[in-house]
């Protein structure tokens, strides 16, 4: 029970397959009192039920629109004096941006996919931080293609580079605070926008084979990894990006 007494915000559920619910599930089981954001009402038909069962609530949050954000965190301080942390499980690009060559990515795909992925989590971290009160843990999603050039990832690898970054320039903004800032690189995962994604389960069987482990990452085990950075377990790291994929990012040839 390493979260026993803390609140906790988690943003971006959308299905039972999301990481987001993995990350309010070992939240919960954690002891934590769990607040949920989803994108709109067509979410509503599998994130009440989800979130009846994990005695969560929720609020619709559209990241792209600085008024959805005001209102989400009015929302939270209504019903809670204080947050201990915050997950943050968004992401988006345009499918055509998720295929063939980099150097076709639009203008407005580009900045699409770097508003919602990358500088969402800024505008949200100012928000939560003032709600902060005992200093707190803010944690990301992000994936290899931030470093290394994986082959249709496209735009979503450099908004992950600028996630990661922005990881670190948070990090330092914040730790006075007693805010720490950190990210997860998560191994491919089986949800909603990754099954989109053309050629999917081909990287799912690459990964398999190349990773250490020989298996996919489950998504209850970034739900672990991010209870533990939630909890006081992991006082002493900020700013850091975290490997929970089985070992893959250590393979050379
Ligand atoms: C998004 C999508 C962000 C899929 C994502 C993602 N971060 C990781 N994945 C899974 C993935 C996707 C590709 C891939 C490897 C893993 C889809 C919706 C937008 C945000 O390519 C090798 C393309």
């Amino acid at each position: 029970m390493i979260l026993k007494g803390k609140k906790g915000i988690i943003l971006g559920l959308a299905n039972a397959h999301s990481i987001a619910y993995a990350c309010a599930n070992s939240a919960t089981e954690m002891g934590a009192e769990i607040l949920v954001s989803y994108l709109d009402e067509r979410f509503l038909k599998w994130v009440k039920p989800l979130c009846e069962k994990l005695n969560a609530k929720y609020f619709p949050l559209d990241v792209s629109k600085d008024e959805s954000i005001d209102s989400f965190f009015n929302n939270v301080s209504k019903i809670w004096d204080k947050v201990d942390f915050i997950v943050h499980a968004i992401a988006f690009a345009k499918s055509e941006d998720l295929e063939g060559r980099f150097v076709d990515t639009s203008r407005a795909g580009f900045s699409l996919a770097l508003d919602i992925s990358s500088y969402s989590l800024v505008a949200v971290s100012k928000r939560v931080a003032s709600l902060m009160k005992d200093g707190g843990s803010i944690i990301t999603l992000s994936y290899y293609g931030a470093e290394k050039v994986v082959s249709s990832y496209n735009v979503m690898g450099v908004a992950k580079a600028s996630l990661e970054a922005s990881v670190r320039y948070l990090a330092s903004d914040l730790g006075n605070q007693n805010i720490r800032v950190n990210a997860i690189s998560a191994g491919p995962i089986n949800t909603l926008s990754a099954r989109g994604i053309s050629g999917f389960t081909k990287i799912l069987h690459h990964f398999q084979s190349k990773a250490p482990l020989k298996r996919n990452v489950l998504a209850s085990e970034i739900g672990n990894t991010a209870a533990f950075l939630a909890s006081d377990l992991s006082s002493g790291i900020t700013g850091e990006t975290i490997y929970v994929d089985c070992g893959f990012n250590i393979m050379g040839a």
